[in-house]
């Protein structure tokens, strides 16, 4: 149904990206590099699936992407199909929704090349995802790695997406991908839509249970560091009650005390409950308490997305079906969109 009204916007070549009154268009993406954790689902998942009924929405499991670190091809499909079913437990709907793997729509590694044309070198040396995950090793990392935010700009603009929603570690990559788009449409006219990313403003950056001065990450060496959405509850309550904690004993958020705000966001989002409320409820409580409490937010919340997770994997064709319908979906976008861009940029033998 949604391409169906996508479909009334073009006519041949001519894309018509900014065409008046039509649904406003989300594409976001996520890695199936790990454990999906806390900060996954609240800095982007529980965003895509809150405004699914809203937007016009494209979401990807970028494969290609989780290339660019060393990976083997048993975990690479293991994490595929682990990542496809916690994004439909999580509400993720293929009706109203096109969900699909990157790969499976191969436009998007040639739309890479093309954009890699239309960018500089300096622009992605400066991006301070590469600079994180390169760290000292630089000379021995993928230039893949290096290209990435590339792929992701293809990702995002071989869609006409007006809205990313992610989280605040991907502010820097949507502002490049409208540098890219910019560039690309002053060399060869108007072709890409330029993009604006959706942040939120709690959640955007949930901070390591035990350094809250680091995010949580999917690729962290210690499992202690974040509360992934598979953890049995026992686990999460582990985690919660040894997550550290700021000097004093008192339950409040502020920029003195990063671990108590981390965890009071948490408990915020999870419950509604805003972080006044919260502060004067635990107001003399002490840590234990509030923590104690913590872990069963926790545990409430993600308990249904687990029994739907239970549920899809018993059943593995479910993730099989819908992944493959979005596909076709998507590669049918992305086909009509590749030949305005060849089209546009002068490749192959063209008619005229
Ligand atoms: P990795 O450690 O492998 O880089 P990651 O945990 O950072 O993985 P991604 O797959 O890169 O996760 O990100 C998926 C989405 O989750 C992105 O929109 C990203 O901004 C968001 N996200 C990742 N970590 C956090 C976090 N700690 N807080 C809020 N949002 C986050
Ligand atoms: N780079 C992102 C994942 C990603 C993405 C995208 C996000 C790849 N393509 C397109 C939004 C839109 C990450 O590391 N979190």
């Amino acid at each position: 149904m949604i391409v169906e009204a996508r479909e009334t916007e073009t006519i041949g070549l001519q894309t018509a990206p900014s065409a008046p009154g039509r649904r406003q268009r989300v594409l976001s993406g996520m890695q199936p590099s790990g454990n999906v954790h806390l900060g996954n689902y609240l800095g982007a998942i529980r965003n895509w699936v809150a405004q699914q009924e809203i937007y016009d929405n494209v979401f990807c499991i970028v494969d290609l992407h989780a290339l660019s670190l060393p990976t083997t091809r048993e975990t690479l499909r293991a994490n595929i199909r682990n990542l496809a079913n916690v994004l439909l437990a999580s509400g993720l709907d293929p009706e109203r929704s096109v969900i699909f793997v990157q790969s499976d729509v191969p436009e998007h590694a040639e739309l890479c090349w093309l954009l890699n044309s239309v960018t500089q070198f300096g622009e992605l040396r400066r991006m301070t995802q590469f600079k994180d995950k390169a760290g000292s090793q630089v000379e021995g990392v993928s230039a893949a790695l290096f290209v990435y935010p590339v792929l992701q700009a293809a990702d995002i603009l071989m869609y006409d997406a007006d809205l990313v929603p992610v989280g605040d570690d991907q502010k820097q990559h949507i502002e490049l991908t409208r540098d890219i788009a910019e560039r690309f449409n002053a060399r060869y006219g108007e072709t890409f839509v330029l993009p604006t990313p959706d942040i939120k403003p709690a959640g955007a950056r949930i901070m390591a249970l035990d350094d809250p001065t680091k995010k949580m990450s999917k690729s962290a060496t210690s499992p202690n560091t974040y509360v992934a959405l598979r953890d049995d509850p026992d686990t999460i309550r582990r985690k919660i009650r040894r997550a550290v904690t700021d000097s004093g004993s008192e339950v409040t958020a502020g920029p003195d005390k990063p671990a108590l705000t981390n965890l009071l966001t948490i408990y915020s989002l999870l419950s509604g409950e805003t972080i006044a409320a919260l502060e004067a409820r635990y107001a003399g409580k002490g840590y234990g308490v509030f923590k104690a409490d913590l872990g069963e937010v926790v545990v409430d919340a993600i308990g249904p997305i687990q029994r739907r997770l239970a549920e899809l994997e018993a059943d593995p064709d479910a993730a099989s079906r819908a992944l493959a319908a979005g596909a076709e979906r998507a590669r049918e976008r992305a086909r009509r969109k590749m030949a305005l861009v060849r089209e546009r940029m002068g490749l192959g033998f063209g008619r005229s």
